[in-house]
Order: structure tokens, then sequence, then C-alpha cells
């Protein structure tokens, strides 16, 4: 009960957090529930199964759920990192659909429901590497996305993906402010969509996403800058152009289309050499491709990274 109390004396409660505390009470429920309590099934309503993908796990220590769903990036609903927590919960995530469209043989609306059956879903532990020069160790739960993508079935003509996310000024406070163009538009190649560590994302840390952290589904590609793993998105749209995403709108010189995590290419306004990884004192040195060099680099071979950044 610690927990519990502490989160109710503290000042940034002025505000009260519904959600969290409701969901701080259904993990300690649960907790209860395995001395034989209470019925476990009255409290999963959240938990979300996966098997431990053992290949995808990272020595480093992961960073505490309180601070992954505490500290976070959504413009959608605020510029400020701990307001997303606080507002997210006008988000409504069910009914939802993710329309599959574009150059594919196979175009689908897929319910969010059925996509969450589709494949065997994994906990994979990844490095998050904001383009803010800060850092997080996430255990994600998803599947990859190429997954999704054999179900399409692309044309020849398929070169890129864009993700759109979902527009809803009256759900997505933040977007009655034109700090970004909405909707929130990122884009890979077809061959980074493909890659088994771009993951479909719909939980971590055991349990179904966090409205602040991209409910329903959401991407995740780690060895990119945070900014190209789109968050709440409603369509997936196969094209032969490279899209424009929302950052390159707003900054071309600061965000380009491919964003790899790369040390030794500056952002205009800083170095990218370091990062603070959430809850540490000291900086640590940022590997290239967010330490996936090993399973990426290939797909960047012959392309000039200064360019293309
Ligand atoms: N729709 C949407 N997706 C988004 C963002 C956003 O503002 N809107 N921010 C991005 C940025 S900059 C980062 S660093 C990550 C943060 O993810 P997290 O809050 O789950 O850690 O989400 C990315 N996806
Ligand atoms: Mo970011």
């Amino acid at each position: 009960m610690k927990n519990r109390i502490d989160t109710r004396i503290q000042p940034s409660e002025i505000t009260p957090r519904e959600g969290y505390n409701r969901r701080h009470f259904i993990q300690l429920a649960a907790g209860v529930s395995l001395t034989g309590l209470l019925p476990k099934q009255l409290f999963a309503a959240d938990a979300l199964d996966a098997t431990k993908a053992s290949a995808y796990t990272l020595p480093d220590e992961k960073t505490p759920f309180k601070d992954v769903t505490h500290y976070n990036n959504f413009y959608e609903f605020s510029t400020s990192k701990e307001e997303p927590a606080d507002l997210a919960h006008t988000l409504k995530t069910r009914p939802w659909t993710i329309t599959v469209e574009g150059e594919v043989h196979h175009p689908k609306v897929f319910d969010i429901e059925d996509l969450l059956k589709l494949a065997t879903m994994e906990e994979r532990i990844y490095r998050l590497r904001c383009v803010e020069a800060w850092s997080m160790v996430i255990p994600w739960i998803g599947y990859p996305l190429s997954e999704l993508i054999k179900q399409v079935e692309p044309t020849g003509n398929a070169k890129f993906v864009e993700f759109t996310a979902l527009y809803d000024p009256l759900q997505m406070p933040g977007q009655r402010s034109s700090v970004l163009e909405w909707p929130y538009v990122e884009g890979l190649r077809i061959d980074e969509a493909m890659h088994p560590l771009t993951l479909l994302t719909f939980g971590l840390y055991g349990q179904v996403l966090p409205n602040q952290n991209g409910a329903p589904i959401r991407v995740v590609v780690p060895w990119k800058y945070g900014f190209k793993s789109p968050k709440s998105i409603v369509k997936i749209r196969f094209v032969e152009k490279q899209p424009v995403s929302a950052w390159m709108k707003a900054g071309p010189e600061e965000y380009g289309f491919y964003s790899n995590v790369n040390p030794a290419i500056d952002h205009t306004r800083w170095s990218q050499a370091k990062e603070r990884r959430i809850g540490d004192f000291f900086k640590r040195a940022t590997l290239p491709f967010n330490g996936y060099a090993e399973q990426v680099a290939q797909l960047y071979t012959g392309m000039d990274l200064k360019k293309n950044f």
C-alpha cells in the first residue's frame, strides 16, 4: 500500500490522475490475487500476455515503469513531457481500426481486436533514443510489422510506407495548436518496415499501452530517433515516393527522413554524441544505430549518411 499513499500525497496530484491511480490499484489487486484472496480475472483487463523474445533482450537496466509512462513525447496532447500522462485519458482507444491501403494487392481495414490476434506477441526490450539526447530502455510487447505487411502483399511499386496517427482535436487537445502539421505522419523505406526489429507495438511492461505511450497501437523502430516511432496510428499507406513526415515539414534541416541514431552527425542545435539515460546522472556515449548496427547497418551500405540524415 505504500506506493499508493505516496502517489496520493505528491503535490503534482492537485490535478487528480484518475487513470494512473486506478491502474496502480489494479496492479496491487492483481498482486494480492496471486495469494488467492481475489479472483485474478476480475483485474486482468489491462494485462497483455507475451512470450519473452530471448533474441531481443539487453544487458541494460530497464527504465522504471513510472518514468516510461510519465516522461513522454506526445505532441497531440502537449509539448511538455510530464503532461501527456495527465491528459491522454481523453483518447478513446475503442473502437479502433487501422486502414492499410495504397500499393498493396489486398487493402484492408483491420479492427484492433483482430490485429491483437494476428501473430504471436513477444516482449522485446529495446533502447529508445530521443532526438533530444535522452534515452530509455523499455520492455515493449508486439510482433514484427512484417507480419501485417505480409497479409496485404505490397505491389512492386511499394517503395515506402507512410504511417498516419489519429486526428481528432476533441480527443487530442494538443492538435488545437499548430506546433506540428496534423495528423502526425511518419514514414519508413519498405525494407526498414520489413526488418525483423521493426515492431508493431500494443503494450509495454506486461500490459496494453497506456494512452500516453501511443495506445492502442504504435510502431517502434529501435535504431532510429524516437520520433520515427509513431503513436496511435490509424492508417498505413504503401507508396512509391518517399513520404514527408510531420517533423520534416516542421524543420527540414533538423529532421531528415532517415533519422538513424548517429552520434557522428549533430542536430542543427546540439550534439548527438551523448545521451542521458532517464534516471542516470552521468551521460553515456550514443551508439551508432542506437546499438543495433550489427542488425541494420547493411540496409544503408553505399549511402552517404551525412546527406541521408
Ligand atoms: N503520434 C505521435 N507519435 C509520436 C510522437 C508524437 O508527438 N506523436 N512523439 C515521438 C517522439 S519524439 C518520441 S521520443 C516517442 C516517445 O515515445 P514514449 O513517450 O512512448 O517514450 O514517440 C514518438 N511518437
Ligand atoms: Mo523524441
